[in-house]
């Protein structure tokens, strides 16, 4: 597979793949062993329809119904829509639903419609962002858990008049609440990355209030540092896989015109 990197530390475009027909298995392993690697994967796939999207989805793993994003319907619940114009723009930092006790692995996201100018998608590399931590740091991070749930966001809905109050207390039951630890472990690689981010993340176990504010919004501001970071920006068609293993994602709210996105993501097996 003929690869071009995007950035020097992650992100590759995938140069010569034609989604339109069935892809062999040793096509799927080539893209599921580049994803793993370079963490983010661009496809140009104008082409696409939903069942190809789904299709490719299934084939790296068992596709999922997102928790809350709406979805083209019928049939296709496994394809959520992001439509800027009903408010679904992911502009906070976060790797997906890791409210979930198994979050995505990865996500398929391809661009339906663009607006003229902006409405890039940033990553970081949160496995690079590990790397460059101090041993000490490093070592005062492992073995800690953080809580992620949807509290944060339903609290900004809430306060900007777009959720009620009974979201809001529903949020933060119990159900939805999950322990991740903070460093993690790639199952494929054994590489280690940070596993917190600004929008799901709510507090770190044991810790006081302040301390764990504080050590958050430090791993935050770390993560996000430029020489871990790749900025994409979009042409209609365009597909993009990232590994919700070691990214984290955001989109920048820059943009006047209309946005949507299709996506599915793979919540993959026990080895995935
Ligand atoms: O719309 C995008 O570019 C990213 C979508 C996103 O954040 C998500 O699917 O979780």
């Amino acid at each position: 597979m003929e690869l071009r990197r995007l950035t020097p530390g992650f992100g590759a475009e995938v140069q010569d793949i034609d989604l339109s027909g069935d892809l062999d298995a040793d096509t799927i392993d080539a893209v599921y062993n580049a994803l793993v690697e370079h963490k983010v994967l661009l496809l140009r796939a104008p082409e696409l329809t939903p069942d190809q999207h789904m299709a490719l989805g299934r084939r790296i793993g068992e596709i999922e119904v997102h928790a809350f994003f709406p979805n083209l319907g019928e049939g296709f619940e496994h394809v959520s829509v992001l439509d800027s114009e009903a408010g679904n723009t992911a502009t906070m930092w976060h790797t997906d639903e890791t409210f979930l006790e198994h979050p995505p692995m990865g996500t398929l996201t391809q661009a339906k419609i663009l607006p003229d100018v902006g409405g890039d998608t940033l990553f970081a590399d949160s496995a690079a962002a590990y790397n460059a931590l101090s041993p000490n740091m490093k070592q005062y991070l492992e073995g800690l858990t953080a809580i992620h749930d949807l509290g944060k966001i339903a609290e900004l809905r809430y306060r900007f008049g777009s959720g009620d109050a009974q979201n809001l207390a529903d949020a933060v039951l119990a159900e939805r609440r999950t322990a991740h630890p903070v460093v993690r472990t790639h199952p494929e690689t054994g590489a280690k990355s940070l596993f917190v981010n600004p929008t799901y993340t709510r507090w770190i176990v044991g810790l006081p209030p302040d301390e764990s504010d504080m050590l958050l919004s430090f791993l935050y501001r770390h993560t996000v540092k430029e020489q871990f970071t790749y900025r994409h920006q979009w042409a209609v068609g365009d597909l993009l896989m990232w590994d919700n293993r070691s990214t984290m994602h955001m989109v920048l709210n820059d943009f006047g015109g209309r946005r949507v996105m299709y996506r599915v993501s793979v919540v993959g097996t026990a080895e995935r």
